[in-house]
């Protein structure tokens, strides 16, 4: 079994294939959660699975489960999995990569006639980007019981399209229950999305940690008036608000070790160059490994916002509807046992981005192994990881669930 290895070609082409949906001009991928090209996706990985004898099973918020029996089908199944929606201008490998290193295992397991001792389990977890609907996690947050099934089901994109509709219009709300797979371990593949890997010569991170984050929600009202004849002491300019806030996240995140501060999405009122904003809403999300210097980040955060509102007499509501607090990956040993039984150069890291792995580690023990990804750049189309740093992942992944199988 030691020699087993992945086909890293037919890896490639399937992501190659895979990344033909929503395929943008400059090589990347836009596929929103709950999208008709999220449905292609999705069908395209129960295909996949089913060639290669898997059960496939979808959950009340459009989790899928392809499920392949094991000598003993009593047992909870070796796990891995994570998300095939992307950003707006996403790349072909994020989260993808790790899906499709998953099916991987799963032909390999196939085309060499091994029938493990659990069952093993690949998933597509539902809108992981947070992107469309918020927050991000979101299929794996309501599957582990971290977020209300309902409520989740009632959230809605900028047009008011409800994500619960959305995955019924794509077939992909089912009947499971959130919870209930039979999951006894959880290892999750993923291109590091930063610059680390690649600057320190290392072909596989061994992830630790999952970083803290919170995202927010911000408002400011102010009062619409005329640029042309409104005197400066005498307006009520949401803009000039946003301005400073957004300039203070940044000095903000810079005043803490490993601080990041981020404003990524904005709507302005009514958005026209001769009236004065009356109404700005705007996203932040501030993020840190250590959860006591996110605690404090906050707490300065939402203080420089109520003194804002205080100093230009306007209305500012800060909802922090989001907290994800920073999770250790217990089952990092098995990924490191498997990648130095493959001789592969290794060093632990954390992760900056959110994972589905980080809440399966709510309920079973479970890891996260990263590959290099070129210049650490991802959420960009340009995102590339080689068809070596995919194959390599791809076997750490094998050999990992093989070994927690004969646990
Ligand atoms: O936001 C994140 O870290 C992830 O891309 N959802
Ligand atoms: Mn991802
Ligand atoms: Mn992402
Ligand atoms: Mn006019």
């Amino acid at each position: 079994m030691d020699k087993l290895r992945i086909n890293g070609q037919r890896l490639w082409d399937s992501l190659m294939e895979m990344g033909e949906i929503g395929g943008t001009e400059k090589g990347g991928c836009n596929r929103l959660a709950g999208t008709d090209l999220d449905k292609q996706a999705r069908d395209l990985f129960c295909a996949w699975c089913e060639a290669t004898g898997c059960e496939i099973k979808v959950d009340k918020f459009g989790n899928i489960f392809a499920k392949r029996p094991g000598i003993n089908n009593e047992l909870p199944s070796v796990a891995t999995g994570s998300h095939l929606d992307t950003q707006p201008t996403g790349g072909k490998f994020d989260g993808v990569f790790g899906v499709l290193s998953g099916v991987e295992v799963l032909r390999t397991l196939h085309e060499n006639n091994i029938t493990t001792p659990t069952p093993i389990e690949v998933s597509v977890w539902t809108n992981e980007e947070g992107s469309r609907f918020q927050p991000a996690m979101q299929g794996s947050g309501v599957y582990v019981g971290r977020f209300d099934l309902q409520q989740e089901l009632d959230k809605t994109d900028v047009n008011g399209l409800r994500l619960g509709d959305e995955l019924a219009r794509i077939g992909y709300l089912g009947e499971e229950e959130l919870g209930s797979r039979n999951i006894g371990a959880f290892f999750e593949a993923h291109i590091e999305q930063g610059p680390i890997l690649e600057d320190e010569e290392k072909r596989i991170g061994v992830v630790r940690l999952g970083q803290g984050i919170r995202w927010y929600n911000v408002e400011i009202q102010g009062q619409e008036s005329h640029s042309g004849t409104t005197p400066m002491h005498l307006r009520k300019d949401a803009m000039v608000a946003t301005g400073k806030i957004v300039a203070e996240i940044e000095s903000l995140a810079n005043r803490y070790d490993n601080g990041l501060g981020t404003v990524g999405f904005m709507q302005v009122y009514p958005n026209s160059r001769n009236t004065i904003p009356g109404n700005v809403k705007f996203s932040a999300d501030l993020r840190n490994p250590n959860p006591d210097v996110l605690a404090t980040m906050h707490e300065e955060f939402v203080a420089y916002c109520d003194a804002v509102a205080k100093e230009r007499n306007l209305e500012i509501t800060v909802d922090n509807f989001w907290y994800f607090a920073p999770v250790e990956f217990n089952a990092s040993d098995d990924v490191k046992a498997a990648t130095e039984n493959l001789g592969y150069s290794h060093m632990d890291i954390y992760a900056g981005a959110g994972h589905d792995a980080c809440y399966m580690a709510d309920l079973v023990p479970a890891g996260m192994i990263f590959t290099p990804c070129e210049n650490g750049i991802s959420h960009n189309e340009i995102e590339y990881s080689s068809p070596e740093q995919c194959e390599d992942g791809a076997n750490v992944l094998l050999h990992t669930m093989l070994t927690a199988s004969k646990r």
